[in-house]
């Protein structure tokens, strides 16, 4: 018998800077409500879903900065998720700016996403490994990309939980541009991975590439899908976000590679598909068949430290 798991992509539109977290976590819900309405065991919410993509703004007020983590989760604004996927026994994927307190005094920053099940529970945790942009203030962009001033590397690697019934991996934005995400997952026995991207559609440092923006959305997830075996959900917060535009195109890809269901536009949007996850097996066994066919011998450079 097929094992197939009703999956929901629900893409986000712009979130203002002035937009509260209670606001975000309303409109998640009437898209967790159409998304259980039409069948969906699992909402796959953008990354930093709970506040405007603060990065593109250098702030150099440390309590303006922290302003836009969260240090519990769930905490008051994002727990009436939590308690109505309890409620329709719906899980979700939520990905936030997450700071830690150390006993010392210091602060940890990281690009967060949890897994949660259908009663309302975190079942898995991921830190965004794959960090893009830049570190110090650069004028000359037109906005910011500051994740690499904002965020630290995730320290939890690119865990697998049993979930929903398969096997399900989590990652964040640029790390689905890397194969080695996907891969690593995949030599776990991924069968579905779900990420959320902010991806604005004009990059600074390669304006002549701003026409591929969607094309290599896609290309990314659709090559990670294949290569592996594997479901993809990739779930966009896109439009006019405080001046700047992002891409929409959220994505459903099987494990052959063919995007399965597709966000028409760039606002909030719910997008369902059926996912049997069997359909990971075509791939597996039959042309990427890992234990019969990889040769990780010759793989070394891809672990070996940097220079
Ligand atoms: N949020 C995030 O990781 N955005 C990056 C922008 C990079 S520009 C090519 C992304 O990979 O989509």
């Amino acid at each position: 018998m097929a094992r197939k798991l009703a999956v929901a992509a629900a893409q986000m539109g712009p979130i203002a800077r002035e937009e509260s977290r209670q606001s975000c976590v309303a409109r998640m819900s009437e898209m967790m409500r159409e998304a259980h309405a039409r069948g969906a065991k699992v909402v796959v919410f953008p990354e930093l879903a709970l506040t405007s993509f603060f990065p593109r703004w250098y702030l150099e007020d440390e309590a303006e900065l922290d302003a836009f983590y969260e240090t519990e989760m769930p905490n008051a604004a994002a727990r009436p998720l939590f308690e109505l996927a309890a409620e329709l026994g719906v899980g979700f994927y939520l990905g936030y700016a997450e700071l830690v307190r150390e006993p010392g005094g210091g602060k940890r920053r990281f690009n967060t996403s949890v897994l949660v099940n259908g009663r309302g529970e975190i079942v898995g945790k991921y830190r965004k490994v794959h960090l893009p942009g830049h570190a110090e203030h650069e004028p000359w962009r037109p906005f910011q990309h500051l994740e690499k001033a904002y965020f630290e590397p995730g320290d939890l690697g690119f865990p697998v939980f049993e979930a929903f019934g398969g096997r399900m991996g989590m990652c964040i934005c640029n790390d689905r541009r890397w194969p080695e995400t996907y891969r690593v997952m995949g030599l776990q026995g991924v069968e579905l991975v779900m990420l959320g991207y902010n991806t604005p559609t004009h990059n600074p440092p390669v304006p002549e590439h701003d026409h591929l923006m969607w094309f290599h959305n896609h290309l990314s997830m659709q090559a990670g899908a294949y290569q592996n075996g594997n479901w993809v959900v990739g779930v966009a917060k896109a439009g006019r976000e405080e001046g700047c535009d992002l891409i929409g195109q959220s994505a459903i890809v099987a494990p052959t590679g063919e995007i399965v269901a597709m966000a028409q536009g760039v606002g909030d949007e719910v997008v369902v598909a059926d996912c049997d996850l069997d359909r990971c097996d075509e791939i597996r066994r039959q042309i990427f068949d890992f234990a019969l066919h990889r040769q990780p011998q010759h793989y070394g450079l891809i672990a070996a430290p940097k220079e």
